[in-house]
């Protein structure tokens, strides 16, 4: 067995940090404790979180951009006061670019529906690639289908990178208008030079959305150095609440889009006759929006903030090294995607012989929770030529001795299985 690569956070701060979740220090089942490596899928809360969106119920309950009373200003207050910790977060130039959304998926619509309606027409191309998520994909297979446009999808190498040389190609063909990218894989983990693709994507005359669901979680973000036109992301894989999302986007483009829905809020004037929009963000907020979730999403900003998501991504780099060199002693497994030098905190893998869901099972049995399926990447896996996979994902709080959980479950079920 390999010993591990010293972790980024000491023992004691991470014993300090665990202490934050509190639905970590428990037992799934009588003696089996709870090892959660489904990170990829949704985080785990802190207090701070937890607290803060209790806190805001219990004090100061209030719609927001409406009341004139002393509560209705605290909630406003709280409410923009987590837009601005977001932009502070991924670099944003003003709190004005960031829009609430329900999730990343969202987030990918709006754009789709908005900008991309009002904007593209039959003969457009919108780039995706092979490797997204179904949030990257579908809206824009549906907006081609109102719109006209054409997709095309940049493809992964062997080892599970985008190739580079065929998106040069792609965007060479012509009238190309949007380059939409994950950051990070869901499935393989890659971390991909979205900053050079951006580049790429403004010299052909295209703009850039950047899905950022796995990305924001783990590492430090600045899309005005990456020079994003668009960058989305969820709450929930950051230790915030379910039910809220961002859609980063550069003002000038929100301010000519389009509205998203219609209706209170999202207006600076009706009559019977005819409406006057709002400015961005409010111009895409119609209705009362997740108040408590947004505060919520303050929080886990704050917290996040103060590890440090430099520490964040170190802590995964340790996690991700020590259990691929672990995941590559097991017999008759395959791991999906580049080195760890290219990846973020998580893996894919098969077992042969052992379906995915099985080995999800047996993993269930030891308290080990991670997903198993397509991870809404059908394409990918089709590429991969599996039907399903096995995925590992690590976050902040897991430990050394998590992964040598996974490792010890892994073979026990395969020798079920033998
Ligand atoms: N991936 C996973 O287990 P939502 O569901 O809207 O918060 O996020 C969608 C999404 C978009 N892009 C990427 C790269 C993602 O990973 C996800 C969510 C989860 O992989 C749930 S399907």
């Amino acid at each position: 067995m390999s010993s591990p690569t010293p972790p980024a956070l000491s023992a004691e701060t991470l014993a300090a940090l665990r202490a934050d979740f509190p639905i970590l220090n428990q037992e799934i089942r009588p003696g089996v404790p709870l090892t959660y490596l489904d990170n990829g899928a949704t985080s785990q809360k802190p207090a701070a979180v937890i607290d803060a969106m209790s806190h805001y119920y219990e004090h100061m309950n209030a719609n927001v951009h409406r009341g004139v009373h002393a509560f209705a200003e605290r909630a406003t207050a709280a409410y923009e006061g987590a837009r601005q910790k977001v932009a502070d977060l991924i670099g944003a130039g003003d709190a004005q670019e960031i829009i609430y959304v329900r999730n990343t998926t969202e987030a990918i619509n709006l754009v789709a529906r908005t900008w991309g309606d009002a904007t593209l027409h039959t003969g457009d191309v919108v780039i995706s690639t092979e490797m997204e998520h179904h949030a990257n994909i579908v809206p824009w297979q549906m907006m081609a289908e109102r719109t006209g446009v054409t997709v095309k999808y940049i493809p992964i190498t062997e080892t599970g990178l985008l190739d580079m040389g065929e998106y040069r190609k792609l965007l060479a063909e012509g009238n190309v208008k949007l380059v939409a990218v994950a950051h990070v894989s869901n499935v393989l983990g890659t971390i991909n030079p979205v900053k050079e693709i951006i580049k790429l994507a403004h010299e052909a005359g295209a703009l850039a959305l950047i899905d950022g669901a796995q990305s924001v979680p783990g590492m430090p973000v600045n899309v005005r150095d990456l020079d994003a036109d668009f960058y989305a992301f969820s709450a929930h894989k950051m230790l915030g609440p379910t039910g809220i999302g961002v859609l980063y986007g550069k003002y000038d483009l929100l301010e000519k889009m389009p509205p998203y829905n219609g209706g209170g809020s999202m207006i600076s004037k009706v009559t019977l006759t005819g409406t006057k929009y709002a400015h961005a963000p409010q111009k895409f907020e119609a209705g009362t929006p997740a108040i408590a979730e947004a505060v919520g999403l303050g929080a886990a900003v704050d917290y996040l903030t103060k590890i440090g998501l430099a520490n964040v991504i170190e802590h995964e780099k340790a996690l991700i090294s020590y259990a691929m060199e672990r995941l590559s002693e097991v017999i008759g497994l395959t791991t999906y995607g580049p080195s760890v030098e290219e990846r973020s905190g998580l893996v894919s893998f098969t077992l042969k012989g052992v379906h995915a869901h099985d080995l999800a099972q047996g993993l269930d049995a030891a308290g080990v929770a991670v997903r198993a399926g397509h991870h809404c990447a059908m394409p990918l896996h089709d590429k991969l030529g599996v039907a399903a996979t096995l995925r590992a994902s690590f976050y902040v709080y897991n430990t050394m001795e998590e992964v040598d959980t996974l490792i010890n479950a892994i073979e026990s079920t395969r020798r079920y299985f033998a």
